[in-house]
């Protein structure tokens, strides 16, 4: 499992905790000049300015009290504030995908997945559709992405692939609409788990975020508890601007968690760190490529391990 997660994060590995190593032995004493080097890795890891800041700070601290000489003993700080900050109160252990994963007695558990166009939303149903089927779940797919046609019929071939259900209807038509039928049928049809996939852009954006609500709003009428669960899909590769991106869907649908995709891609995987810091919203699985596995429950004791290795 972390072999598989250390290769997958190659990229953050070399990027931040391989230059951290590097700058520390290329070094005989701990002096400014290294704060300084270690602050920028931190930052251009995309851990963000402030906890960047912060978490040299305590390493300096640390240091001082302990009277740590050796450049090189500050790694293990490194890592102590790291999983620090992935396991505040936001980021306690994430259920795994399986049969813990749902509530008993919840049925359709209903998730709604929201994100900007190419984050990652189809993919990643299209994963969790095979997990949860794998865990013998019945799954059901809603194609209330509804702007594009390429949309559903993507989302039709991860059913296909997951051997799951869909439910669609003819591009243009009204998303919350499609997911009102969905929510009618997942219950007719006995389903355990609705995954609905929704747009990401819309010809008037100004628009998305009342779709996303009206959406919202019809499945609670079908079932008040509906959606049980928000994910928010956010790509790790656009950094920062995701943290943005995060707070207008928190404000017009609230979100419960992250999906962060596209790990495997990026040196700036210091983004997980951020998110944990300043959404106080649990990442609750991480993307780690295209293909139908990659898709992990985060776990942030194994994400640090699979980095310091
Ligand atoms: N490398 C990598 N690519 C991903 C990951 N998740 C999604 N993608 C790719 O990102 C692109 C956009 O994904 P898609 O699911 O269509 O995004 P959507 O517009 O939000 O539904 C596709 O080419 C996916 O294969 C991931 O975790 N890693
Ligand atoms: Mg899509």
């Amino acid at each position: 499992m972390i072999s598989k997660l250390k290769q997958k994060l190659s990229r953050t590995r070399e990027g931040i905790v391989g230059k951290v190593k590097a700058s520390v032995s290329s070094r005989k004493e701990i002096n400014e000049d290294l704060y300084e080097e270690l602050e920028e890795i931190l930052i251009s890891g995309d851990l963000g300015v402030d906890l960047s800041l912060n978490m040299i700070e305590e390493i300096r601290e640390k240091v001082t009290d302990l009277g740590v000489k050796k450049p090189e003993n500050i790694i293990k700080f490194f890592k102590s504030a790291m999983l620090k900050t992935l396991d505040g109160e936001s980021s306690k252990v994430q259920p795994k995908i399986n049969d813990s994963y749902f509530s008993p007695g919840i049925k359709p558990y209903v998730i709604m997945v929201v994100g900007v166009n190419g984050t990652g939303k189809t993919t990643t149903i299209g994963k969790l559709a095979a997990h949860f089927c794998r865990h013998n779940k019945k799954v059901l797919l809603s194609a209330a992405d509804t702007f594009r046609a390429a949309a559903s019929e993507q989302l039709e071939i991860w059913a296909k692939r997951a051997g799951v259900d869909i439910i669609r209807n003819q591009p243009g038509a009204d998303p919350a609409a499609v997911a009102f039928d969905s929510l009618q049928a997942a219950t007719s049809r006995d389903v355990d788990v609705l995954i609905v996939d929704t747009a990401g852009r819309l010809h008037t954006k100004s628009n998305l975020m009342e779709e996303l609500k009206k959406i919202h709003r019809v499945l609670g009428k079908v079932i008040p508890e509906a959606p049980h669960e928000t994910l928010l899909v956010l790509d790790a590769t656009t950094g920062q601007n995701g943290l943005n991106q995060a707070k207008q869907f928190t404000q017009a649908v609230g979100v419960n968690g992250i999906v962060l995709t596209k790990l495997d891609g990026t040196a700036k995987g210091g983004i997980v760190l951020s998110i944990s810091n300043e959404l106080g919203l649990p990442v609750k699985f991480i993307g780690v490529g295209e293909q139908v596995d990659d898709l992990e429950s985060f776990d942030s004791t194994e994400f640090i391990e699979a980095l310091f290795q």
